[in-house]
């Protein structure tokens, strides 16, 4: 076991996450170099790599031994969640970011020996920061979230996807989604699934399907979520394991079960 003072990590991260939202802030009117990744519509930019390059070097200048695993490739080749590893998105929402201007967030989670211990996911923009440490319940900037209600229908519940899911693709049935949508009180897409884990676990929304998520998306989120009595799961029902991309169900625990066995069909 390596030493981890929770509450020392804690409170570096939280600096560390603000100081990189300051630094967005000042930025965010300047001009932008955007490259693109996967396709024409994955989107990078100079900001992604340099918050995510802050982060990289902080983290081992303070921690030299933990592990990073992130997007844009500061970190380390993390194949085991052993010790301390800091799971990082500079910026999610990286559309919105170049595109609106707002709507972005921050990610930032710390596990240790394969338990999420401390979770921020911060709307730069909005200068709201959610965060949690395992076993003290999850904050909006200094408000305490409330336990999530304690029923829930799908026929009530907002629905959080993205909309290309109801479109022919190649991982689920989307026949099936449009089903789930229609079945809904109401769906919604914000474009940064970090930030939809905070509006789940700030309870204005309750369940959350995704096919294409990587560890950075989710990890912050999933600690939030869970802190308020929130699931995370495979699509296929199992334990995610933070380390790969996996098709994703977050919701009410009332809700899985149903979203999985009635609508959703791998490929
Ligand atoms: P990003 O902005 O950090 O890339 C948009 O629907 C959400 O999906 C965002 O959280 C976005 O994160 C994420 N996303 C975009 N492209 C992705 C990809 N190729 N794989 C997984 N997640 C992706
Ligand atoms: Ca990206
Ligand atoms: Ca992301
Ligand atoms: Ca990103």
């Amino acid at each position: 076991m390596t030493q981890f003072n929770k509450e020392t990590v804690y409170q570096n991260a939280r600096k560390w996450v603000e100081e990189a939202g300051e630094i967005i802030r000042t930025e965010i009117d300047q001009p932008r170099k955007i490259d693109t990744k996967m396709n024409p519509n994955d989107l990078v930019t100079e900001m992604d790599r340099k918050i995510e390059e802050f982060f990289a070097d902080k983290i081992r200048q303070t921690y030299p031994s933990d592990l990073i695993l992130s997007e844009e490739g500061f970190g380390d080749q993390v194949n085991e969640l052993k010790g301390t590893v800091w799971i990082i998105d500079p910026i999610d929402g990286t559309m919105n970011f170049v595109h609106q201007k707002r709507t972005f967030a921050i990610s930032l989670a710390v596990f240790h020996e394969g338990v999420g211990e401390i979770g921020f996911v911060y709307d730069v923009m909005a200068d709201i920061l959610y965060h949690a440490k395992r076993g003290e319940g999850t904050y909006k900037n200094e408000q305490k979230l409330v336990p999530i209600a304690k029923e829930k229908n799908l026929s009530e519940a907002i629905l959080l996807l993205n909309p290309l899911w109801c479109a022919p693709n190649d991982r689920a049935d989307h026949e099936k989604v449009a089903e789930l949508v229609k079945t809904v009180r109401g769906a919604r897409s914000y474009g940064s699934a970090a930030l939809e884990f905070a509006y789940l676990a700030e309870g204005i929304t309750d369940v959350y399907v995704s096919f294409h998520l990587q560890p950075w998306d989710y990890a912050a989120g999933v600690i939030l979520y869970h802190e308020v009595g929130g699931q995370t799961v495979k699509a296929t029902g199992e334990d995610l394991t933070f380390l790969k991309q996996e098709p994703t169900v977050a919701g009410h625990p009332d809700l899985i079960a149903e979203v999985i066995q009635n609508y959703i069909s791998l490929k």
